[in-house]
């Protein structure tokens, strides 16, 4: 039997009984190489790898229509981390290339659920460097992710084969689309924007499905994406998103941040993010950060892209789908 016809229920709550399928070892085979070819690459590329914290008390508000999960830490109000990136940004302070392969924690709202795309936690292997602007970012993002496909495809072409996955190695430089232009084309097709102002989910399963290479989304709205994005001008960010073709859509998002603490203040005003919530972050400001930029893969997502399995709850050990707790 394949097993995405056993109900999506089964395969979390009774993972343990299906973990011996052939399929898997497989998937979780390539994952370790995922895991290995990242980590080689970026410390080959003189990164330190730090470890991100899963409670903490603020996070990262630019999670798009997610929330996040409360948690009672003792006598003070915690949340668990939605997305490290305010962690990242602190680590520079150890060296100016950093990289966690960090947890991430969100709620994702369950009508969106879909066992496809999205899980209440996911892991990214979250990039950032010093001194270097956005074009730089999507060289090295490039560079990064050829580098693991070509690994994957030298030790563990035995279970892409397995898998039936004919995976091609991506030409680069990958193509760019701006936002609205991007809206633009969906728009042609009857596709649109969700309530949070992003490409919609079927929006962006279509743009995917029209490429056969990666390629990037940039400049998205200053009013929808996270307050430490620098902006190109009054309306637009210095952000970017990874698109994966073949319908596997979005895989990886960063940008260029914002360092000066006065624009910082107005960016949170700006996406509703009360300024008082992140003194720490303000003290490092103002301290001063140098120029960065920093993206985060998802690992699950670039699981599912190179697997060709098309279910993230097939491509996750643990899947915690959105209302769903499984092992
Ligand atoms: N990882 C993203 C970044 O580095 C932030 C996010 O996940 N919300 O910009």
């Amino acid at each position: 039997m394949k097993t995405r016809h056993i109900v999506p229920e089964l395969r979390i709550y009774k993972r343990h009984l299906f973990l011996k399928l052939p399929k898997y070892k497989s998937i979780f085979k390539i994952q370790s190489t995922i895991l290995k070819a990242a980590r080689d690459y970026l410390y080959d590329k003189g990164f330190i790898e730090l470890v991100a914290p899963v409670i903490a008390p603020v996070t990262d508000p630019g999670i798009r229509e997610a929330r996040e999960f409360d948690l009672s830490y003792y006598s003070e109000k915690a949340v668990l981390v939605t997305s490290a990136i305010l962690y990242k940004l602190t680590g520079l302070k150890i060296h100016d290339k950093i990289f966690f392969v960090a947890h991430n924690i969100r709620k994702e709202p369950i009508d969106l659920r879909d066992f496809t795309t999205r899980l209440a936690e996911f892991r990214q292997i979250d990039i950032e460097i010093t001194h270097i602007d956005r074009d730089e970012l999507m060289r090295v993002s490039e560079d990064f992710l050829i580098h693991v496909i070509e690994r994957v495809k030298r030790e563990r072409s035995e279970e892409l084969e397995k898998l039936k996955r004919e995976l091609k190695v991506p030409r680069r430089p990958f193509k760019r689309i701006r936002f609205d232009d991007a809206v633009e084309l969906v728009s042609e097709d009857g596709y649109g924007l969700d309530s949070a102002g992003e490409l919609s989910k079927e929006a962006e399963r279509y743009i995917s499905e029209t490429h056969e290479e990666p390629f990037w989304i940039i400049d998205f709205p200053a009013k929808i994406r996270g307050f430490y994005y620098k902006k190109k001008d009054s309306e637009h960010l210095l952000d970017m998103d990874l698109m994966y073709p073949e319908g596997f859509g979005e895989g990886a998002s960063g940008g260029e941040r914002e360092v000066d603490p006065l624009k910082v203040r107005d960016r949170m005003l700006e996406t509703g993010t009360d300024p008082r919530k992140y003194i720490w972050l303000f003290e490092i400001l103002y301290e001063g950060l140098p120029p960065c930029s920093g993206i985060g893969f998802g690992l699950e997502r670039l699981t599912r892209y190179i697997t060709g399995v098309k279910e993230i709850i097939d491509v996750t050990l643990f899947p915690k789908a959105p209302g769903y707790l499984g092992l």
